[in-house]
């Protein structure tokens, strides 16, 4: 299924949806991406237009539990640095969102969310222009293998 992309308005709010599990929508420099209580985002690629100086992701939960037994975050890093960060990110725990604090190699990232609950980031594109590869993921412990996706500048 292909629809025309549609020009982007400038007064259109900043969501998105998906086209099964793939490519996150962007508009208006901002996307929306979901996590479930089966530990999966609803995307596995972001793709941010080069005109665009900042980006926000927006996180939603659709699931019915609570952010202690499966709570989401959006954590953003080069792909070389996602299994350090996961994993020093548990002692920090979900007080600080499960992300080592001052941790220099994160480019941004969400607090944790519970189901129903709704969060965003927004960072400076330029910094995800390097050579990367840069991904996002979950730092919530153990879903990083499962909740995980690339995020470019196309
Ligand atoms: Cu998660």
């Amino acid at each position: 299924m292909q629809e025309a992309a549609a020009p982007v308005a400038e007064t259109a709010p900043a969501v998105a949806a998906t086209d099964a599990k793939g490519a996150a929508v962007v508009t208006n420099c901002a996307t929306t991406i979901d996590g479930n209580d089966a530990m999966q985002f609803d995307v596995s690629s972001i793709s941010v237009p080069a005109s665009c100086a900042q980006f926000t992701i927006n996180l939603t939960h659709s699931g019915q539990m609570p952010a202690a037994a499966m709570g989401h975050n959006v954590v953003i890093s080069a792909m070389s640095d996602m299994p350090s960060i996961a994993s020093e990110g548990i002692g920090a725990g979900l007080a600080n969102n499960y992300v080592k604090a001052d941790d220099a190699r994160i480019i941004a990232h969400t607090k944790v969310i519970g189901a129903g609950e709704t969060t965003s980031v927004t960072f400076d594109t330029s910094k995800i222009k390097g050579a990367g590869p840069y991904e996002f993921f979950c730092s919530f412990p153990g879903h990083s293998t499962m909740m995980k996706g690339t995020i470019s500048v196309s």
